[in-house]
């Protein structure tokens, strides 16, 4: 299915009059603090967010899961979906893969379609954490960590697979969770597993294109209880580190133990220039793959806060120089409602952050004034943004109220209507 400019347009007109109220009221009240309200709308409308192929599914726990009926059940599909938001937004521009789930039969074909949706392929994702039909060795003790040479093999060559991919898709980058550990004290020998596990990474890091970059993702649990290989953005940086400039680490919000200060990961790792990615998420315990900003949307805005802060002097390219995805997956809502809210929670924190007073904050700071700086950063948050974001939008051709207009359309039922109630997205 897809979105006409003429629906979009129709559902424009609807809500031009209270919108052009609201805006310009915002418009003024922006201005009047000396910022650029055109270039504003220009950074928020160029900021795009990818969309994991995995999430356009309803996403199950392992005690049920609850189809929404409409899934998309082949790749070709999936990519639909994605342009199908990109119509509605027109800041979901990227599409990102995970191997095998979404194996590209014919990849200039893939391209071409893509393309026509006016998306582009973001970072390519290996799969190591499930045994696949057909496949020699098993993951069940681990893959690139693990103490046998042939998985190591295995898992390094599926990479390398998954890179080659990639490269015939426009992508430029290789995303590395491993779900390797252990569950029991004294199952693995921790430091070895480490060691195996860096080798494994140092010889996909060759197999990279020039123009590649590869992201370690971390995760302190979950499937393994006891350890995991990379369990923080700690070693995430050392293997970074160590494996050389096109390395960097990926930020999974929902991969933090409760109450962890992920701002201030972000701003250790700008500094040392080793912030490679996002994956974004929101949750109340652990890695629970709820909307984006649905739970703690103050947190999501602190972080964009030292985003714009650590990129202040090339904020032009500060949207080209991070992978900004999403990683989501919950059991409740209908996935495509679910993204086009994860979207804009992102990009309503951009804003707020754009708008904090930058020299007012330094000098609270510099003057150790925490109620100053407090009040600078409440001016920012508490401030409805969402006309500049529909200004937005509306400026890029994209729906005023992405949400609404889906509901009008009646597009989850369009896609049942298309695909039934049976078909499955992802592949976990
Ligand atoms: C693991 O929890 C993770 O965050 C990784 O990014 C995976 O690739 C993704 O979820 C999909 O399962
Ligand atoms: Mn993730």
């Amino acid at each position: 299915m897809r979105v006409t400019q003429e629906q979009i347009q129709n559902h424009n007109e609807s809500v031009a009059g209270s919108h052009e109220r609201v805006f310009s009221a915002l418009a003024e009240q922006i201005g009047g603090q000396g910022k650029d309200v055109k270039k504003m709308i220009s950074q928020i409308a160029a900021f795009q967010v990818a969309v994991p192929s995995w999430a356009l599914g309803a996403g199950g726990t392992r005690f049920g899961r609850f189809s929404i009926g409409g899934e998309p059940g082949t790749l070709e599909e999936k990519i639909e979906d994605v342009g199908l938001l990109h119509a509605l937004n027109r800041s979901s521009g990227a599409i990102s893969l995970h191997i095998p789930w979404d194996i590209p039969e014919d990849t200039a074909a893939i391209r071409r379609l893509a393309d026509e949706h006016g998306l582009v392929f973001d970072a390519m994702n290996s799969n190591t954490f499930q045994d696949q039909t057909g496949q020699n060795c098993s993951y069940k003790f681990g893959s690139l960590s693990h103490t046998d040479a042939a998985v190591r093999k295995q898992a390094i060559e599926h990479n390398i697979e998954v890179i080659r991919y990639g490269e015939a898709l426009g992508s430029k980058a290789l995303t590395v969770w491993l779900a390797d550990g252990s569950d029991f004290p004294g199952q693995q020998n921790l430091r070895k597993a480490l060691g195996r596990t860096r080798e494994s990474l140092e010889q996909i890091y060759e197999e990279l294109p020039a123009d590649w970059r590869i992201l370690i993702e971390y995760k302190p649990y979950e499937p393994n209880f006891y350890s995991m290989v990379i369990p923080d953005w700690g070693t995430s940086f050392l293997l970074a580190s160590k494996l050389g400039e096109k390395a960097s680490t990926l930020v999974d919000l929902g991969h933090h133990l409760p109450n962890t200060n992920i701002e201030q990961i972000v701003a250790t790792l700008m500094m040392e220039n080793k912030l490679g990615g996002f994956h974004f998420n929101d949750s109340k315990y652990g890695d629970d793959d709820l909307t984006t900003g649905s739970v703690k949307p103050f947190q999501l805005f602190l972080i964009f806060n030292e985003l714009i802060e650590g990129f202040k002097n090339t904020i032009e390219t500060l949207t080209a120089d991070v992978a900004w995805m999403i990683d989501a997956s919950h059991n409740v809502k209908d996935p495509l409602e679910d993204l086009l809210q994860s979207v804009e929670a992102i990009k309503t924190a951009f804003a707020k952050a754009l708008l904090v007073d930058r020299t007012k904050l330094t000098e609270a700071q510099e003057t150790n004034d925490p109620a100053l700086a407090q009040e600078v950063l409440q001016d920012a948050f508490q401030t409805d943004v969402r006309p500049l974001l529909r200004e937005a939008r509306i400026q890029s051709k994209g729906a005023a109220n992405p949400i609404h207009l889906y509901r009008d359309l009646q597009v989850r039922e369009q896609l049942i209507k298309e695909r039934g109630t049976q078909t499955v997205a992802t592949g976990l």
